[in-house]
């Protein structure tokens, strides 16, 4: 088989590197992305008759054109063609986690959410309905404790399916209302005339909504609203909407005084209502 390409993405500390060095050992080469002082880990494993590249993609919240990591993690996605992106998602924080997903899935590449810090999210007494949140967004969903390298084996299968799988993946699309459609609608056949990449019409098109600057100057279209907020909304609306049929916190009646404090510091930091 052909080498397949996965890019580990993910917020900060949700274990992306743990998982990583899990899977490459001592077996990785670490540098610099092209021009920034941002590392670069990327290791190649064998699983079968596969050649598996991981490349572990720095920690970011959205993939906006606000940090030169959201930037190159981006670029990686869209230039550099990975086969599978690997969401590496901490299931203890899976709602806030959710927000970077929704954007991944948008570029078009295949997804596969790595539900990891099971074992957190089990002592706090959180059941993830993995078959709810796979329908839900059309990805694979698959357990992992990368501390433990537990569930590492049914990662690789997945990435292995999913990557075989590729051209017949179609990635769910929200419906962001008719006035912001109607703009999408119209970007995406400007661009269309450009030879822009039939699979990444509508991202580009929702960045032009946004208002991305740096999409904008890349494309040389511009739309005269920016949406970026209504975007925003849309996707925690959604994630909003469908969580609590995947996610049951049986903690939530009687829960520690330490779970407690916990979430506290966890909605403080995520800037939620505490
Ligand atoms: P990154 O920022 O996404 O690269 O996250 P790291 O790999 O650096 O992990 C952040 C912290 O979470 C470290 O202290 C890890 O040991 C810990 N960690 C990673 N995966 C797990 C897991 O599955 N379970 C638990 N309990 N801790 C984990
Ligand atoms: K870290
Ligand atoms: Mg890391």
């Amino acid at each position: 088989n052909d080498n397949i390409k996965v890019a580990f993405v993910g917020n900060p500390n949700c274990g992306k590197t743990t998982l990583f060095n899990a899977y490459t050992g001592a077996k990785h080469k670490v540098g610099n992305w092209p021009g920034v002082t941002v590392e670069k880990k990327e290791g190649t494993i064998t699983y079968g008759d596969n050649k598996i590249t991981l490349v572990d993609l720095p920690g970011i919240y959205s993939i906006s054109p606000y940090s030169m990591e959201e930037i190159l993690t981006r670029e990686y996605i869209i230039e550099d063609d990975p086969d599978v992106v690997v969401n590496i998602v901490d299931a203890s924080n899976l709602e806030r986690n959710l927000y970077l997903t929704l954007q991944l899935i948008e570029l078009g590449k295949p997804v596969i959410i790595a539900l990891n810090m099971m074992d957190v999210a089990k002592s706090r007494g959180f059941v993830i309905d993995k078959k709810k949140l796979s329908k839900q967004l059309n990805v694979s969903v698959v357990e992992v404790v990368a501390t433990k390298k537990m569930g590492l084996d049914d990662l690789l299968q997945q990435i292995i399916e999913v990557s075989n799988e590729k051209e017949q993946y179609k990635p769910i699309e929200l419906d962001y209302g008719n006035e912001i459609e109607q703009h999408l609608i119209k970007i995406e056949n400007e661009l269309k005339l450009q030879n822009v990449d039939e699979n990444i019409l509508r991202w580009y098109s929702l960045k032009i909504v946004e208002n991305d600057s740096e999409i904008i100057n890349k494309l040389n279209i511009v739309d005269k609203c920016n949406y970026e907020e209504e975007i925003a909304k849309i996707k925690y609306d959604y994630i909003t909407n469908f969580i609590s049929n995947v996610l049951v916190n049986s903690l939530d009646e009687d829960e520690t005084f330490s779970d407690k404090i916990d979430k506290i510091v966890t909605n403080k930091w995520a800037g939620l209502p505490i």
